[in-house]
């Protein structure tokens, strides 16, 4: 008999509602719940493959041992005591720095990892914690902290409301929205009256928008900054209601004078009149919203074009109003309960030993992580626990890293697959996965384009051979810190009472307020309860001193030198390689299921026409791709879509490594950009990877 459940899909940022039906044990299908009232009906192509995930094969379900070059399946019980053994051995004999923890991106989707993770991970008292924060989000983080008073406070673009939407460096109708949780972005793209996209490549977002710039990767914080200098030299800022709490503009107007469109067009590729024409139409258009994301700072100066995105919607009027930049009401608020655990955040309170690169909220940026494993000296990493990150095929210069990880004393991985990070453990502890687990949207409801709250049950149930993230994560606290300490930091009762006590906390847990939102009343509401549009929030939600907002941050300032010398910079020979997101993948770890990587090879270099003729190469031909970090070969797309001097490939791909269990992926490997990208071209300011904008040399094979 089959039977219905109702469920999101947690694989990316849009939180999709689906309806699962299941017959026996099997998936038989999955489609979009049309009485979601936030996702009405959508999904990707992905969550189908929620099914697949579910049933797949090569996916673990027992804890692996590694004996030599075997693997032994071996029980929950013998595997916690060798991992506890492990890691309590390298503590003991080299101190608590000596552990290294990497926390990957499907973190945020799981709320048993966020409460049971984060405060464990803490709780080792490692200097040496990584997560994907500093190969993605981290600018966004440190302007929500240096600005709003907290790294949490990322605004997001009122996208239902706005007729102006200026998109940097994000591929919405790809990646489905980041930092701005919208599911069926493309139709709501389609109802905005001008969309400007501003990307080196012309991308899917960029086919359904009014205008396309091509912008030379990496000098986004040059076009920002004469935006401001244009907004102030035609009288054009206005700061509206947030006048009285803004601080710094003056020295705002000082130092754009420095970058006049007609001074930076030149590196940008983005004409001075287009410049002009478009820090107008943002002044003058009373709903408009400048939004950038995973291009915008994954770069050179990263940090400097997260900070400036906020103060162009600032300076423009549309920071905290209907159809700008504005601030979310979570049902459950990560906001106060973070400052409660301590966590508001942190920027360069250390830096990591062997390069100096800064501490951001309690983690060092991955870019250090194999320098920290190779460097002999106190506080070398001898231990590392990755947990849902695959940081062989997601950070720059994954081969150097993959080299370190093999001169660890003990490595275990909190992960489903035996994949090309995996594989280097000595434990790996495969989770139970999406559809085993109940689901609140803890993380991403914080940045979501209505204020929304769902709740959903699992639709099968754990076998009792399984564990979820969260109880492995108890088991091992309980071991490495013992039984008291685990209790106090984690309780042993799993998410939902948590989400419970947050709910209760929230701004909607009042009884007057929708009735009071609880845990029961969600599990009634099995579709998710729509919380209404985005409401203004400043002063009230600023977690500043003073309940100002400080434009000018120093540590901004004292970046903008290193930019200026980026308008002296020598023309590059070199072409720089830029990435890209496909709608049938996710990061690294989606590439095991037929119907997403079916049909023709999607790992190719987009390569400009007048560039692959220079280099003699045709559409199809084999390339060499080499950089400082290293080389590798792929096949040529040429297309005008990309900008001369730019080429560009999708990461995640590469999985034809010795020992992984992806038998699919295997099949369709493609190589890894992050062969290519280098853990030493960073964002210098925040120690963000710049995985955008590296020099390489490319020829026909
Ligand atoms: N060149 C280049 N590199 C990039 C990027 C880019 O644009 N270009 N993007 C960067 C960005 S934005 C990100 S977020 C990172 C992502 O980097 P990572 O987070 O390191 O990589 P993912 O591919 O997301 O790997 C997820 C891992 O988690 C496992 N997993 C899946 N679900 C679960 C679960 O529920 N529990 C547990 N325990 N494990 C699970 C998967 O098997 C996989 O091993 O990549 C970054 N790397
Ligand atoms: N289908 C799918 N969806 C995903 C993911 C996935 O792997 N697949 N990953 C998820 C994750 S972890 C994240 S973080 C989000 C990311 O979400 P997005 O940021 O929307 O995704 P990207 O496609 O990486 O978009 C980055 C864009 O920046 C452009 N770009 C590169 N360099 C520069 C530059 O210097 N300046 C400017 N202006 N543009 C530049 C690139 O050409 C690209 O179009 O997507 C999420 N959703
Ligand atoms: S857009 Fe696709 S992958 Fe993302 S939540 Fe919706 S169905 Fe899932
Ligand atoms: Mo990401």
């Amino acid at each position: 008999m089959a039977t219905r459940h109702h469920h999101s899909c947690t694989l990316c940022e849009a939180t999709c509602g689906i309806t699962v039906t299941v017959e026996g044990d099997r998936v038989t299908d999955i489609r979009g719940d049309r009485d979601d009232p936030f996702s009405r009906g959508y999904i990707c192509p992905k969550a189908t493959a929620l099914a697949d995930v579910h049933h797949d094969p090569d996916r673990l379900r027992t804890p692996l041992v590694r004996h030599g070059d075997e693997w032994l399946e071996v029980s929950w019980p013998a595997a916690f005591e060798l991992v506890a053994g492990g890691l309590r051995q390298v503590r003991e004999r080299h101190g608590k720095h000596a552990l290294a923890v990497y926390q990957g991106n499907p973190t945020a989707h799981n709320p048993g990892l966020i409460l049971y993770g984060q405060p464990f991970f803490r709780a080792l008292g490692t200097r040496n914690l990584f997560s994907a924060t500093s190969v993605d989000q981290l600018p966004h983080m440190l302007a929500a902290l240096q600005l709003f008073g907290h790294q949490l406070l990322m605004p997001v673009p009122d996208l239902d409301r706005t007729d102006l939407f200026v998109c940097l460096g994000g591929n919405p109708a790809v990646s489905n929205g980041s930092i701005m949780t919208a599911p069926n972005v493309r139709a709501r793209l389609r109802r905005v009256r001008r969309v400007v996209v501003v990307d080196p490549r012309r991308t899917e977002t960029a086919d359904l928008a009014d205008e396309h710039l091509f912008i030379r990767p990496g000098t986004d914080a040059l076009l920002l900054w004469s935006l401001v200098s244009v907004l102030f030299e035609e009288h054009l800022v206005c700061t509206g209601r947030l006048t009285p709490h803004l601080v710094g503009v003056d020295l705002l107007a000082e130092v754009a004078r420095g970058f006049p469109p007609e001074r930076t067009a030149p590196v940008t590729g983005v004409a001075a009149e287009r410049v002009r024409a478009l820090a107008r139409e943002l002044a003058q258009t009373e709903r408009a919203v400048v939004y950038g994301r995973v291009g915008a700072c994954t770069q050179e100066f990263g940090g400097l074009t997260a900070w400036l995105i906020v103060v162009v919607n600032a300076l423009t009027g549309h920071l905290d109003e209907p159809g700008g930049s504005m601030f979310t009401t979570p049902a459950i608020d990560a906001v106060p309960l973070a400052t409660v655990s301590g966590n508001r955040g942190s920027f360069g309170s250390y830096r990591s030993r062997v390069r100096g690169l800064p501490e951001f909220g309690g983690e060092l940026p991955v870019a250090a992580l194999a320098e920290e494993i190779e460097t002999p000296g106190t506080g070398q990493i001898r231990a590392l626990i990755t947990s849902a990150g695959n940081p062989v095929l997601s950070t720059p210069n994954g081969a150097r890293l993959e080299r370190a990880l093999d001169g660890l004393d003990f490595m275990v991985s909190i992960d489903p697959y035996l994949n090309e990070t995996t594989r280097h453990a000595d434990v790996i502890l495969p989770p139970t996965t999406h559809l085993e687990r109940a689901h609140y949207e803890l993380a991403l409801a914080n940045y979501s384009v209505r204020n929304v709250a769902k709740y959903t049950p699992p639709v099968f149930e754990r076998g009792p051979g399984q564990r979820h993230d969260w109880e492995i994560i108890l088991e091992l606290a309980t071991r490495v810190l013992g039984g008291g300490a685990a209790a106090r930091l984690l309780g042993g009762f799993g998410p939902e009472p948590l989400l419970e006590l947050g709910l209760r906390a929230g701004p909607f847990g009042l009884r007057k307020l929708h009735r009071g939102l609880s845990l029961g009343r969600l599990r009634r509401e099995p579709h998710g309860i729509d919380l209404g549009p985005l409401r203004r929030r400043l002063p009230g939600r600023l977690a500043t001193r003073r309940k100002k907002i400080n434009l000018a941050p120093r540590v901004y300032l004292d970046d903008v030198p290193r930019l200026r010398r980026l308008l002296d910079r020598p023309p590059r020979e070199d072409l720089v390689l830029i990435g890209r997101r496909q709608l049938r993948g996710n990061n690294s770890w989606m590439h095991n299921y037929e119907r997403l990587v079916k049909g023709r090879d999607r790992c190719t270099l987009l390569v400009n026409p007048a560039d692959a003729r220079e280099r003699g190469l045709a559409d199809g031909d084999l390339a060499t791709v080499s950089s400082a970090a290293g080389t590798i070969e792929v096949p040529v797309e040429v297309t005008d879509a990309i900008m001369p001097g730019v080429v560009s490939l999708p990461h995640g791909w590469g999985h034809r490594r010795p020992g992984v269990l992806l038998r699919v992926a295997t099949r369709h490997a493609g190589v890894s950009a992050n062969d290519v990208t280098d853990e030493h071209h960073l964002d210098a300011l925040t120690g963000t990877a710049a995985l955008s904008g590296v020099p390489v040399r490319v020829a026909s094979r």
